[in-house]
Formats: structure tokens, C-alpha cells, sequence
């Protein structure tokens, strides 16, 4: 697939409209998200490490939220069981489409399934690794436990979440500064300040950052047994919840 540098906030809009998963960010999101993701080509290259270690033969693998499959991609040259199963899920027409076409040209083993739907309707079983990359922050915050829940109750024991995230902090200093900082990443990478502006906020309606501390306790209250932080990039995080 070519990859289209990412323009989409670059001239001044009258209005800047909520943010959404179409076609025109299908076409330039490989793009996007490595240009505003700091670490975002390391968390998959640690994505496909986990697959190796802790996918379970004859399972399910889920990548939910999976945009063009780069997690899935990754996860399935490394999984190890050829019996093992990847389930694709994004509510995005558009990012489905392009995912399959991604798959297709790809000839690992392990089976792939992307499926059209919301991952709050998806009924996980047999899963031994489910992977929220960066998907979390958009699921209604009321709605998250729930879902949390339904991964805890769909993985097998021994199974692991694995989650990316941005972070918000509860420390207005700290929120200021890693702001801050992030900004200086994404100039570094191109973008102008009115395309921060603009796309910061398109966003503003659609993401919804947490804290670190409000996704360990609610993993804890989903009922996974260890929580632990794996990963940092400025306000980038992602975490590992097991289930005995
Ligand atoms: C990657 N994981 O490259 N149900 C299904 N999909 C959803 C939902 C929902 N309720 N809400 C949002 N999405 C990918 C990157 S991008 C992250 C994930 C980002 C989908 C949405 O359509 C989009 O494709 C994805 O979640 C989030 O590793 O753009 O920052």
C-alpha cells in the first residue's frame, strides 16, 4: 500500500469537525500515527515479542480496534501455534476494508478473521492474548468497565491484556509539561502549530484519555490478578493485565 503524508489539518478549516476513522484518514493513517504516536513503531515490536510468549496453542488472539491490522500484522509472524487464531475487530467500514486488503498480501500461517463491529458487541472466548492498541481512549469512558470485564471473562487463565494508551495525569504540572513536550514531538515530525491545533481539536469531543492509576484499578476491579506497566513515551503508555 502507499502511504500518503498525512495533510489532512494542514490549511485552516471555518470549522473543525469531530475526528473520524473514514477514508481520508485511512489513506494517510500509517502516516499519522507514527508522526504523532511517540514510541508507536516500538509498542508493536513489543506486540509481536508477546504474541511469541503468550499466545496459547489452539487459541484466539484479538487485536480490537485494529485500524490496518499493523498490531495483527505483526502478532501473527510471531505466534508460534499454527492453530491459533487472530480476530480483527474495528467499527470502521474504511479501516476494514484496507485492513483485509493488508492481510491478504501477507502469507503467514495463523488464520486471520477482520470483522466489521463494535468491540462492546464482540463475545470474546478461548482467548489467550487481547490487545486493546490505542482503542481504549475512544470507547465512552462509562462504557469501559464493561468491556473490560467481557475481556477478563473471555480470556482464558494464564491469559494477558495488553493496553496503549495516552495518558492523562492527575498532576496539572505534569499534565502541562508532558503536553508540552508531546507538541515538541509532533513539530519534530512536521507538523505546523495549526495542525496540532486543528487536529487537537477534532479530538477533543472523540478521545478520552485516563490515568494510569484509573486503568490499574479498573483492571483490578475487572478481576485481572497483575497489573503491570510496560511502557512509557512521554504521555504514551501501555500496561499488561493478567488473568490467573
Ligand atoms: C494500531 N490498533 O495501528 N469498536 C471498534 N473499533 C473502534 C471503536 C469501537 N467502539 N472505537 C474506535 N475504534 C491500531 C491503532 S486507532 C488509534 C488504533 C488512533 C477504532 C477506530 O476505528 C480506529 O481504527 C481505532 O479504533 C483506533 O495498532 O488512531 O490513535
Amino acid at each position: 500500500m502507499s502511504i500518503d503524508k498525512d495533510d489532512i489539518y494542514r490549511q485552516p478549516l471555518d470549522q473543525v469537525s469531530d475526528f473520524q476513522f473514514d477514508e481520508r484518514v485511512v489513506r494517510v493513517f500509517p502516516d499519522m500515527i507514527r508522526r504523532s504516536v511517540p514510541g508507536y513503531e516500538l509498542v508493536l515490536e513489543l506486540l509481536a515479542l508477546a504474541a511469541r510468549q503468550f499466545s496459547q496453542p489452539a487459541s484466539n488472539i484479538y487485536d480490537l480496534g485494529c485500524s490496518l491490522g499493523a498490531a495483527t500484522l505483526a502478532m501473527r509472524r510471531t505466534i508460534p501455534h499454527s492453530d491459533c487464531r487472530i480476530i480483527a475487530v474495528d467499527n470502521s467500514n474504511d479501516m476494514v476494508q484496507r485492513c483485509r486488503e493488508q492481510i491478504r498480501r501477507d502469507n503467514s500461517i495463523v488464520e486471520v478473521d477482520v470483522i466489521v463491529a463494535d468491540v462492546l458487541d464482540i463475545d470474546l472466548a478461548n482467548a489467550s492474548l487481547v490487545v486493546l492498541n490505542f482503542t481504549l481512549q475512544f470507547i465512552a469512558p462509562e462504557r469501559r468497565a464493561a468491556l473490560l470485564q467481557s475481556i477478563h471473562s473471555g480470556l482464558r487463565p494464564g491469559g494477558v491484556l495488553l493496553i496503549a494508551e495516552k495518558l492523562s495525569f492527575a498532576d496539572q504540572r505534569t499534565q502541562q509539561l508532558l503536553d508540552q513536550w508531546h507538541q515538541g514531538f509532533k513539530r519534530s515530525q512536521g507538523y505546523s502549530d495549526l495542525e496540532i491545533a486543528q487536529k487537537r481539536q477534532a479530538l477533543e469531543n472523540v478521545m478520552q484519555p485516563d490515568t494510569l492509576e484509573t486503568h490499574q484499578q479498573r483492571l483490578q476491579q475487572a478481576g485481572f490478578n497483575h497489573v503491570c506497566q510496560w511502557f512509557q513515551a512521554l504521555n504514551f503508555a501501555a500496561v499488561l493485565a493478567r488473568k490467573d
